[in-house]
């Protein structure tokens, strides 16, 4: 039987909301610490990262419980990168998922250790889970660390920071978002596979996957940062432009962006052809890429 995508996304959302706080609440650290890490965590968001680990385990075939902490994992990264994005010293906002940023709220150094104790933390769920074999919790760590670290997610930060004083080119532009923002939804993807026992062959598959629809999300957020919605979106508009930051649409135009967006859209959906499962969920999740408006 298929789900509907919209009723994936609705529960899976609630599962992790509901046991993300629940990895905070029984840490033995100082309450303000807890309070500043809870509050990011709670503050919303798509939650796609841990959707997606679970949305591989679903097409497989398997129980959604073996990725519920890995999915809380990822999240927590991702959150920790936000903290840390919206710094005085980085981007320097003052809203993210539609509430003032961490650093407003708990002041700039707790915000730092808030992001460091999330990153730090999450680590420790995956090592920590009681419902994975120690081959499966090692090889899941190190996809972890090449997504997230120097080689992948920090990496591309700091290019892009980099790259923020000069004019790009495709191909660095291209290389940025592929460290700064696909590896990481890439290791949701891929460990939500090897969580579920899926053959070496789809995993090599889905790393091609991963790594166009992680395009596709970036090119996107580049659109949606010129006609998105900032009530919708929970974060100002326009600040690349402001900025003059190099994005797919100042290199390719709005409509050459919008072209390359679905080129990587159709090269993700043809991986998916090879899978050895039928993943109609996951074709769904590219529209979503394609189509979001937050
Ligand atoms: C500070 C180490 C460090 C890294 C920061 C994630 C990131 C790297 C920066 C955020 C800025 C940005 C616009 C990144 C590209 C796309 C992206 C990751 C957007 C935010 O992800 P969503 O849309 O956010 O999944 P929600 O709030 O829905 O979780």
């Amino acid at each position: 039987m298929t789900i509907q995508l919209n009723q994936f996304l609705h529960s899976r959302k609630q599962i992790i909301e509901n046991a993300l706080p629940s990895y905070i609440e029984k840490l033995q650290a100082p309450h303000s610490l807890k309070a500043a890490m809870r509050y990011s965590l709670e503050a919303g968001g798509k939650r796609l990262r841990p959707i997606l680990v679970l949305a591989l385990l679903h097409t497989y075939k398997q129980s959604e419980d073996l990725g519920i902490a890995t999915a809380c994992a990822v999240e927590m990264i991702h959150t920790y990168s936000l903290i840390h994005d919206d710094l005085p010293c980085m981007d320097d906002d003052d809203l993210r998922r539609g509430k003032p940023t961490n650093h407003k709220v708990f002041g700039e150094a707790l915000a730092v250790l808030a992001g460091d104790g999330l990153l730090t933390q999450s680590f420790s769920l995956i090592v920590n889970d009681q419902l994975l074999p120690a081959d499966k919790k090692l090889r899941i760590v190190s996809e972890l660390v090449n997504a997230a670290g120097a080689e992948g997610m920090v990496g591309g930060q700091v290019s892009d920071m980099e790259g923020e004083v000069k004019k790009l080119t495709l191909s660095e532009l291209q290389s940025i978002h592929e460290n700064k923002t696909a590896k990481l939804l890439g290791f949701s993807i891929i460990s939500g596979a090897i969580l579920a026992g899926a053959p070496e062959e789809d995993i090599d598959n889905l790393r091609k996957f991963a790594y166009h629809l992680g395009i596709a999300f970036q090119i996107r957020d580049d659109i949606l940062d010129i006609e998105g919605n900032q009530m919708i979106l929970g974060k100002p508009v326009g600040s690349d432009t402001i900025n003059e930051k190099t994005t797919y649409p100042s290199i390719l135009t709005m409509q050459g962006a919008k072209e390359k967006l679905n080129d990587h859209i159709d090269f993700a959906k043809e991986i998916l052809n090879n899978l050895s499962v039928r993943s109609e969920l996951l074709y769904q999740m590219c529209d979503l890429m394609a189509n979001r408006d937050h």
